[in-house]
């Protein structure tokens, strides 16, 4: 074990003690929950230990709170829920890591096995609950062991496709003592960061995409969000710019490379700017880090069988899961990426001429997109148009800014207009699960991972309305979040679908008529109302200066449903019966 790990202590000590002394070894961050009798040793050594402990309105947040955490670090996030309905109601959550491949370490309390299954409180088959929701489960059943399974679940969560795991710990092994020893307290640094190891693909088949590569005329590269979670943001640049090879990008893979980037053509899939088209039209798709799933392939409508596609992922099992791969490349991203740039190095200079045509193609494509979407991204509707709303994101945010969008229209909109200004994870969508709820609490836990960078969290008034006592918890610890409330006084999505396809019935699908920014003031936080875009920048600065309390900008958007869906002419969408457009 490294020599920098220090302080380990020795001697007896409750099991709650053990834990937090392990997670103090790993440095963890702010940890997110909410207690309960089980866990009471385990919360009684946070403070002890000087963790930082952040006290949650729902179980869900907290988990929310730590995946964005852990996406904008890639070190586990961590939280917590004590027995029964603490631990169901991270479950949610614990999916939205599962899916996304984010690292995540999740503590729930469970029952004294002196009296398990004798109708204890809030006894529930919990672990049997979560297990599908969570990488590995593992369970503590004796309290020397407790460093060793903290220490595997760190190496769980980090390593391959990093995800979620459960240490369900029992009343007794939490409050019972037992005699450590200084050594026992020892952790593999390697492991508290994703991703913990990398392995490099096949040689050989590394040469046949360099092959396929080589004589390709007009190469894409489809990145998705494993391109953040192996930090691979320098060898993708290197080989696309070496190679002339464009990026198109999923939303969880925004930030691939700069949106800036002249080889960026933007997002493909269900919503798409030139992409897709340029999908259609290549002759070698390098897919790295992206499970092809429905949105990235329009229901699996993309691409198009004859496009040879070369495959890279950390997950054997997800090439050619979805599209037959003519080349499998199964290792991590960052050396897959950097193993073809040196394959394909001494013909760099050849490529770059026999493509120039093809990469002179993107900035008049772009362009052209741009004037044909300026009436709206420039539009002074009232109520404010959605996609001026992400125009004033681009032309406000700073370089650094994080992004957080939410399930829905919040989450749609940006994925297909915002625009990073590095590379990097600064756009952070729940696509996971795409639960609704996520952008307040994941603006939470990407404001504790950056300090002194701003964050930005946008919501549908429904997702807003699920979580907002956790504007509470943003209040009490002091958090600068500016959340964008999109007001529509409406599930406006299912609004929408009721509107495209059920001839205008809508059912269940009205909010009342409210004012985010009067209830966001209540409660002690900052709140500006916008029905002006003219005014949208001014607020947005306003609420990113804040840095100690966070700020709630309730734009008033349109209240017509057919006007909702995020396509940028929305009028031209096609809706038959049984379709899925948005
Ligand atoms: C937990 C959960 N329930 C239901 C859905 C299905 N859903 C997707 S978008 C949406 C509308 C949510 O309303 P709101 O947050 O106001 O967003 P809007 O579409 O109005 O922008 C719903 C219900 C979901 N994604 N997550
Ligand atoms: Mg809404």
């Amino acid at each position: 074990m490294p020599e920098t790990i220090r302080n380990r202590p020795s001697g007896s000590m409750n099991g709650g003690r053990a834990l937090a002394e392990m997670l103090r070894l790993a440095g963890v961050g702010p940890m997110f929950g909410m207690g309960g009798f089980q866990l009471l040793p385990f919360y009684d050594a946070i403070g002890l230990v000087g963790l930082q402990h952040h006290l949650i309105n729902d179980e869900r947040c907290g988990a929310f709170a730590a995946d964005a955490y852990a996406r904008v670090t890639n070190r586990p996030g961590i939280c917590d829920g004590t027995l029964g309905p603490g631990a169901t109601n991270l479950l949610t959550g614990l999916i939205e890591s599962l899916n996304g491949g984010i690292p995540l370490i999740a503590i729930t309390g469970n029952t004294n096995r002196a009296h398990s299954w004798k109708n204890m409180t809030q006894e529930c088959r919990q672990v049997e609950i979560l297990r599908p929701a969570v990488k590995e489960v593992m369970r503590i059943e004796m309290i020397g062991r407790i460093p060793e399974l903290v220490r595997r679940a760190f190496a769980v969560a980090t390593s391959g496709r990093p995800g979620p795991v459960l240490l369900d710990v029992p009343e007794d092994v939490c409050h019972g003592l037992h005699d450590f020893a200084a050594e026992d307290f020892a952790i593999d640094e390697a492991t508290l960061k994703a991703p913990a190891r990398r392995v490099r693909p096949d040689r050989a088949e590394i040469e046949r995409a360099a092959k396929l590569i080589g004589k390709a005329k007009r190469p894409l590269l489809l990145v998705g969000g494993g391109i953040h979670l192996s930090e691979a943001w320098q060898a993708l640049a290197t080989l696309a710019e070496a190679q002339s090879i464009p990026v198109a990008h999923t939303m969880s893979g925004k930030g691939s490379i700069s949106c800036a980037n002249p080889l960026n053509v933007g997002l493909f899939g269900r919503y798409s700017r030139i992409a897709n088209d340029m999908i259609d039209a290549s002759d070698c798709l390098l897919v790295v880090g992206c499970k092809l799933g429905e949105i990235a392939t329009k229901r699996f409508t993309l691409p198009a069988a004859h496009v040879p596609v070369i495959h890279l992922d950390i997950v054997a099992e997800e090439i050619g899961r979805c599209i037959p791969a003519e080349v499998s490349l199964w290792g991590d991203a960052r050396a897959g990426l950097e193993d073809l740039v040196e394959a394909l190095s001494d013909r760099s200079k050849s490529a770059r001429a026999a493509r120039t045509d093809y990469v002179a193609e993107i900035s008049p494509r772009m362009k052209k997109w741009e004037e044909e979407a300026a009436p709206r991204l420039n539009s002074r509707d009232r109520p404010v148009h959605m996609a001026r709303l992400c125009r004033e994101l681009n032309k406000t945010l700073p370089r650094d800014a994080i992004l957080v969008a939410d399930g829905g229209f919040a989450g749609h909109w940006t994925g297909l207009l915002f625009e990073t200004k590095k590379a990097g994870r600064q756009f952070i969508p729940d696509r996971g699960f795409a639960s609704i709820g996520y952008g307040l609490p994941g603006g939470i836990g990407a404001c504790l991972a950056a300090p002194g960078r701003p964050v930005v969290a946008i919501s549908g008034d429904g997702g807003f309305n699920m979580t907002l006592g956790d504007l509470e918890t943003a209040r009490r610890i002091g958090c600068g979040v500016t959340v964008i409330v999109v007001n529509n006084a409406a599930s406006g999505y299912v609004k929408a679908l009721q509107h495209a396809m059920m001839g205008g019935r809508y059912q269940s699908a009205d909010l009342n008529e409210m004012d985010y920014a009067a209830i966001a003031r209540t409660m002690g936080c900052g709140g500006i109302r916008v029905e002006d875009p003219e005014t949208l920048a001014a607020a947005l600065r306003q609420g990113m200066e804040e840095s100690q309390r966070p700020t709630v900008i309730d734009v008033v958007v349109t209240r017509d449903p057919a006007q909702m869906l995020p396509a940028v002419d929305n009028r031209t969408a096609q809706i038959k019966q049984g379709d899925r457009v948005a």
